[in-house]
Order: C-alpha cells, then sequence, then structure tokens
C-alpha cells in the first residue's frame, strides 16, 4: 500500500474540517522527504555540508542543509494549500501562508532537518512534523499553541540506510519505506505497536552533573547487573532524535532528554516542545507507550511560546513508568 492510499483510509477517520488537509500536508511532507533524501544522499559531491553561517533562534548554529530543508519544506506547504501556517525551527515567527487560510487550514511545526550535528558525518537525520487545526485563525500561527492533545496528526522521516517515514493521525502509528527508485513510499511497518518493556536506553550521559536526582539514580539502576529484572540495560545514542526515538519505537527501551536542574529553581530543557518533543509524544503514545517530562504527561504542557522547550522521557510504557518514580523518590 502506498502513503497515498494509506492517508485516503486515515482521512475518512479523521472529521471534515481536518481530514483533508491532514492527507494532503502528510503527502506532500512525504514528497519533500524524498528530495531531501536525494539530496543527503549528494550533499558531500555538491558542496551542500558545513555551515551556512549565522545562528537560528534556539542558538543553534545553521548548517547549510537546514537553510535548505527550510526553504524547501516552505514551498511544498504553501503549495499545498492546505497549510495555513509553519511553525519552522529555522524562523523565529510563524510563516503565514494565505493559500491555506479558511476553516479547514492546518498549522504545521515542523523541523526540517532535525539531528544536522550529524550531517557532515554522514550520520542519520530526520524531519519531524506535527498539525493542528488553524480553526480559521488569521494570523494562524497562534494555533500552533495550547497542548499537543490538539495536534490531528504527527510524524517524522528518518533518513538511515533507508529512508522510513512513520506518521500517526490519531488511529495508530505506521511506518512505511521509501523506494529509492521511484521516490514513493509504502507500508512496511502498519499499526507499530512498542514493546510493553525493553532493553535499551538513550540519553546523552555526557549532561550527568547536570540531572535531576532522580534522572541520575534511574540511569544508576539501569547500569546496576540483575538478571531477574533484565539489567544491565544496553545504551545506545546517535545524535539525532528521530533515530533514537524510531529505535525505542520498534525495541522498546527508553529515550531521554532531561532538563539541566544545575538550577533547580529554573530547569532548562533542550529539545523543542511543538516540533520535536510533542510529535513524538503523539507517535509513541498511539504505538502504545508513554512520555513524560519525569513529572507530567509532555502531551498535557500547554505551549504558550513557539520555539518552547521541554524535557522528555519517551518510549515503553514500564521504563517510562519506572522513572517517574525515581522522580518522585
Ligand atoms: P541538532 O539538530 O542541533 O543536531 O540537534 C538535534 C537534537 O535536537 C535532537 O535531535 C537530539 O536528540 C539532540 O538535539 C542531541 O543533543 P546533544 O548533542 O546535546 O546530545
Amino acid at each position: 500500500m502506498t502513503l497515498e492510499d494509506h492517508l485516503a483510509t486515515q482521512q475518512a477517520r479523521l472529521t471534515s474540517d481536518v481530514a483533508r488537509g491532514m492527507a494532503v500536508i502528510v503527502g506532500r511532507i512525504g514528497s519533500v522527504a524524498s528530495v531531501i533524501s536525494q539530496e543527503l544522499a549528494h550533499a558531500a559531491l555538491r558542496d551542500q555540508l558545513g555551515y551556512a553561517g549565522g545562528s537560528n533562534l534556539t542558538g543553534d548554529q545553521v548548517k547549510k542543509l537546514d537553510v535548505w530543508g527550510h526553504d524547501i519544506m516552505v514551498a511544498a506547504l504553501r503549495k499545498s494549500g492546505m497549510c495555513a501556517a509553519l511553525v519552522s525551527e529555522e524562523a523565529p515567527e510563524p510563516i503565514e501562508m494565505y493559500e491555506g487560510k479558511g476553516p479547514n487550514g492546518l498549522v504545521v511545526a515542523c523541523d526540517p532537518v532535525d539531528g544536522s550535528s550529524n550531517l557532515d558525518v554522514n550520520g542519520t537525520v530526520g524531519t519531524i512534523f506535527s498539525l493542528r487545526p488553524s480553526h480559521g485563525l488569521d494570523p494562524a500561527g497562534p494555533a500552533a499553541l495550547g497542548p499537543g492533545t490538539e495536534q490531528v496528526a504527527a510524524g517524522y522521516v528518518m533518513y538511515g540506510p533507508a529512508t522510513t517515514l512513520v506518521y500517526t493521525a490519531g488511529h495508530g502509528t505506521h511506518g512505511f519505506t521509501m523506494d529509492h527508485v521511484s521516490g514513493e513510499f509504502f507500508l512496511t511497518h502498519p499499526n507499530i505497536r512498542i514493546p510493553k518493556k525493553g532493553k535499551v536506553y538513550g540519553i546523552n550521559e555526557g549532561n550527568v552533573s547536570t540531572w535531576h536526582p532522580g534522572q541520575r539514580a534511574f540511569v544508576e539502576y539501569l547500569r546496576t547487573s540483575d538478571k531477574a529484572t533484565g539489567r544491565p540495560y544496553s545504551l545506545r545514542y546517535s545524535g539525532a532524535m528521530v533515530a533514537d526515538v524510531h529505535r525505542t519505537l520498534l525495541e522498546g527501551g527508553i529515550f531521554m532528554y532531561p532538563s539541566d536542574m544545575r538550577d533547580p529553581a529554573r530547569p532548562k530543557a533542550k529539545l523543542r516542545l511543538l516540533y520535536e518533543v510533542a510529535p513524538m509524544s503523539m507517535l509513541v503514545e498511539q504505538a502504545g507507550g508513554r512520555s513524560s517530562t519525569g513529572t507530567e504527561r509532555v502531551l498535557d504542557i500547554k505551549a504558550s511560546d513557539y520555539h518552547q522547550r521541554a524535557a522528555i522521557l519517551i518510549g515503553s510504557p514500564d521504563e517510562v513508568t519506572l522513572a517517574e518514580e525515581f522522580y518522585r523518590r
């Protein structure tokens, strides 16, 4: 089954105000992904690696492919006629699109090229996206704010040895693999269910000195041998959230990017709520998993800023629940 056919089945399950927009926009993002995939494969040959100069609003140094990915995403969403505004990691304010205004237009939040520190070393990167109703607002950008439960669809594309697109429109989480000759996506992972418990954890352990004591105790627990509870866990960490969440989704376990708690009164998270943390949380919940900040469900966090950051502990229900217990102790 192609992505287009699958989108039609999901479209039939949504309310009429968001159904068509969801199918059109996810389809467009699939087309953009096949272009990004081709570009990544040839980037070193086309002088597309390295920095563009300057940094984005969240302070990251911008790579040439970040700028390029953003530009083609803007053009594709504008052309879709269903996107009323785009919140992108590479733009400080939402990009309003009059082509998609109206009661059925959707607001998209997107990180076109996530994990860009992996670009120059031929490592895995991804695209993450989230769709919400615009409610006919004009400007439509503010419709991207509010809790993650308002998302009507979310997904990511992973550019690894194969290009994989995983999305949910609120009725399960489904994975597709791109045929590199035609650029078309085919359903290869229908209705993904995350294992209840896993054997792997992912976290940037270089930050251990900044963690909440509960976070530190939890990772210490995972590293301690105990046959009965399947410990020690193995550590895997790629530097690209898409790759780490994809592995977790398929094989179980937990991926974590906790806040820097050196000043407990002012926790500092790194990952962005609207176009990293919230969409991944919807995808994993739809697959039977959980996503928490350590103290609250991620999808309940009400975004008040387009580039707001949030902590995330995401994966199998058993590990996420246990991590929360460590935070409470
Ligand atoms: P970049 O896009 O700046 O490389 O950031 C990627 C990311 O947002 C997310 O995909 C990773 O999980 C996380 O940051 C990696 O961050 P660290 O390099 O601090 O471990």
